[in-house]
């Protein structure tokens, strides 16, 4: 009996053997093809990915955040400071932030979840688009931060329409919910106000136009200062509730999309007046290279209608945007990152749809 088994051990261990030699000779002539189309998400000291599932702890806490305000205001670079990762794009050109872009800080020690929307800016040129997505933003936060521009002296006279339509969206979302989004005043960019007693000023003047619920917060997005009491203070005001991510994920933006941002950053950066906002992005190739290192190859694409000035320009500087954007995406997929970049033309039907989103 004890030989039988032996003997049939044996002959599965062969069997086995034979088994694991065959799919070895198959994915050696698979595993390192000369270029693999495929689509992987980040390796590490990459963004987080999301997880399908994941145990909360018990008595978990979570809030839903938003931050609106003026465009240029600094939203998306306070969310950075916040998540203590680079997650949302930064320029100083207005409109950087097109659409709502979710972003999770969990904090497991006080088991609570922080959900960010970082919305488009107000004040701009009329968007309806932007619009829409801001009071969608205001709608689904239980907290909106209205972020202001504290070295811009005008700001609450400017806000004042905007503050009012804030209030107009409030007032029906009581109505239709019973449930009114609290809100407080986040005066950003305080390292450029002197003398700091113009701060107390400004929050004054915003506090007669508007009921905000909190009294005022005052940070420094760029140098850090109020960044941490703000996220200390989010932490406190999140409630019971269920986690929406594992406690890891950061964001859920698919590879593609992160890498497209990070191209969009440079070419905020790169070129001027209306050409960022008409400049689309085709990404084009995803390669897995042999060595590890990814190749991305993306068209920038511009509107058949525009000048063949504009065609030069873009062309001229897309070196310039290749070199600055390499690094970054090679940090945010931890490896090295080959970047190719082409000028196309957008389709008429293209250009007709006005679809701002990357294509
Ligand atoms: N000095 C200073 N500059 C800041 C601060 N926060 C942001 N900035 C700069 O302000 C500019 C706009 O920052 P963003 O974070 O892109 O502003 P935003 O409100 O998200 O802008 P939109 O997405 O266009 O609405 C960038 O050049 C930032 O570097 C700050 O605290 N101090
Ligand atoms: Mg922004």
């Amino acid at each position: 009996m004890l030989r039988l088994n032996s003997h049939t051990h044996a002959h599965r261990r062969v069997h086995l053997a034979k088994a694991c030699v065959q799919w070895l000779q198959r994915s050696s002539s698979t595993a390192h093809p000369r270029r693999e189309h495929t689509i992987l998400p980040p390796r590490k000291n990459a963004l987080s990915v999301p997880e399908r599932f994941f145990t909360a702890p018990e008595e978990s806490r979570i809030l839903r955040c938003c931050l609106i305000g003026p465009t240029n205001a600094g939203k998306s670079t306070l969310l950075n400071g916040l998540l203590r990762s680079s997650v949302s794009i930064v320029s100083e050109k207005i409109h950087t932030t097109r659409e709502n872009m979710l972003a999770y800080l969990t904090e497991e020690k006080y088991k609570t979840q922080v959900q960010f929307i970082d919305a488009p800016g107000a004040l701009g040129p009329h968007i309806p688009a932007i619009r829409r997505a801001i009071w969608d933003a205001v709608r689904r936060a239980n907290l909106a931060l209205i972020v202001v521009d504290a070295n811009d002296k005008h700001s609450a006279r400017q806000c004042e329409q905007f503050l009012l339509q804030l209030e107009a969206v409030l007032v029906d979302q009581e109505k239709e919910t019973g449930r009114r989004t609290q809100t407080v005043l986040v005066l950003n960019k305080v390292d450029l106000v002197k003398p700091k007693a113009k701060l107390l000023n400004m929050s004054e003047a915003f506090h007669k136009a508007f009921r905000f619920d909190w009294p005022c917060l005052m940070v420094s997005a760029r140098d850090g200062s109020g960044v941490d009491t703000l996220r200390d203070w989010l932490l406190l005001m999140s409630k019971p509730g269920k986690w929406s991510v594992a406690p890891d994920v950061v964001h859920e933006r698919p590879p593609v999309e992160i890498a497209a941002e990070i191209i969009r950053a440079e070419i905020f950066n790169s070129y001027r007046e209306e050409l960022p906002y008409i400049i689309k992005q085709r990404t084009i190739g995803w390669t897995e290279l042999r060595n590890g290192d990814l190749r991305i190859d993306q068209q920038l694409l511009l509107p058949d209608s525009k000048r063949a000035n504009a065609h030069r320009i873009v062309t001229k500087r897309l070196p310039g945007v290749c070199i600055a954007a390499r690094p970054k995406l090679a940090e945010a997929f931890g490896r090295p990152v080959h970047l190719f970049l082409t000028v196309g033309k957008i389709s008429q039907q293209e250009e007709r749809d006005g679809n701002m989103k990357h294509v």
